[in-house]
Order: structure tokens, then C-alpha cells, then sequence
């Protein structure tokens, strides 16, 4: 049994928004069309207290895509993001919702953060998603979204590790970017770690 994984799809990650991804816009339609082919779809989402320990303006003196320390493990500081139950927090507004059947939030306690959606960044705590899946029988899972180089990357490593064989769909993520090349690095680090990385056109032939 293969689930799709939908990684971040929310506002402030496109073009327009706080963290923004260049063409994070344009990975929605591919999400949309690849859930026809999924029985089960989930659906992540970042979803940060106001007072996240991963946004710079929660360290006076410190400004954005500085480095610091968040619970134990090293941190960038990004721009205030995605914060619980605002529009920036939402899921991009042409993004089928209808077809998602669970939704998993990371990120919500302050002291870490969660670029992974099985696992925080110091591996402490689990977000329910691998019991989940191991419940509905899932062994297999594909994965889509933002950002390549953050949530995407930790997610399909977390999911190596925990035994599922991943596949990831190139064209349906895109990259930060904080340095040029990070985006080409974190596909060579999922492809070392024994994931398929493959475009959509592969699954909806
Ligand atoms: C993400 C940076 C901070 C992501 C989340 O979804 O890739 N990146 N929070
Ligand atoms: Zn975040």
C-alpha cells in the first residue's frame, strides 16, 4: 500500500509569502493532479506558536538566516512563518483539499523545530505520522511539496529510515535556496539514502 505525501503546501511558502520559494506555486497543480492516482493522501502542514523558537524575531539581536542553537541542534532562523491559524498557515488557496484524507501539523512546540513530518529536528518526538501509515498498512510512500531542501530532504530521510520504500516527484518541489546549489544536493542526499526521485509524468502515465 503506497500513500502520497503533500509536504508544506501552504501560502507562506509561495512566492508571495513570508518564507517564500521561488515557483512554489507551481508545485501545487502537480499536487493536484498526482492525488487521482492515491487512495490515501496526506497532507502536511508547519505549524509554529507565534513564539517558535525557529523565527529570528524570538531572538532579539539576531536577524533571518543567521544560525543558533534550538533544542540541543542547530537552527537557521528564518522569517516568522506559518504561524497556527493564520492565512499565511493555510494551504494554498487552488490546492484540492477535498482529496486529502489526513493532515499532520509539525512544528508546534517552540522549544524545536520539525523540518521532518515523522520526527523533530533532535529525533525526540514523533508526530503520529509513521504510526498512522504503519496502521493503514503503508510500506511505500511519495512525496511532493516544500522544501526541497528543508521539509521535503528530513522527511524522505526520516522515511528511509523508518524501512518505507520513497519515491520523491522532482518537478512537484522546489528549493529555498538559502545557497545556490542546496536544492541539487538535497535530491543527491534522498537518492544516497535510497530514494527514487522521479517526475510526475512517471506516476500519471
Ligand atoms: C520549512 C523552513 C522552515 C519547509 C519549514 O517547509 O521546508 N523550511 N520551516
Ligand atoms: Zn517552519
Amino acid at each position: 500500500m503506497r500513500a502520497l505525501v503533500l509536504v508544506d503546501l501552504q501560502n507562506d511558502f509561495m512566492p508571495f509569502g513570508s518564507l517564500p520559494v521561488a515557483e512554489g506555486d507551481l508545485t501545487v497543480g502537480v499536487a493536484n493532479r498526482l492525488m487521482g492516482s492515491f487512495e490515501l493522501v496526506v497532507a502536511t502542514q508547519d505549524w509554529h506558536p507565534r513564539d517558535h523558537g525557529s523565527f529570528a524575531s524570538n531572538h532579539p539581536g539576531s536577524k533571518a538566516g543567521e544560525i543558533t542553537m534550538l533544542g540541543g541542534v542547530e537552527q537557521v532562523l528564518w522569517p516568522d512563518h506559518c504561524v497556527q491559524n493564520t492565512p499565511g498557515a493555510s494551504f494554498h488557496s487552488a490546492l484540492d483539499v477535498a482529496a486529502i484524507d489526513h493532515v499532520v501539523h509539525k512544528g508546534t512546540n517552540r522549544e524545536i523545530d520539525s523540518y521532518s513530518t515523522f520526527f523533530d529536528n533532535a529525533h525526540g518526538a514523533h508526530t503520529g505520522l509513521d504510526a498512522f501509515l504503519k496502521e493503514r498498512g503503508v510500506d511505500e510512500v511519495v512525496l511532493s511539496g516544500l522544501a526541497t531542501d528543508y521539509c521535503v530532504l528530513y522527511s524522505v530521510l526520516d522515511a528511509a529510515e523508518l524501512g518505507y520504500r520513497v519515491t520523491v516527484v522532482r518537478d512537484g518541489c522546489r528549493a529555498v535556496e538559502l545557497k545556490t546549489g542546496d536544492g541539487d544536493r538535497a535530491f543527491a542526499s534522498m537518492a544516497d539514502a535510497g530514494a527514487s526521485i522521479i517526475e510526475s509524468s512517471q506516476l500519471l502515465r
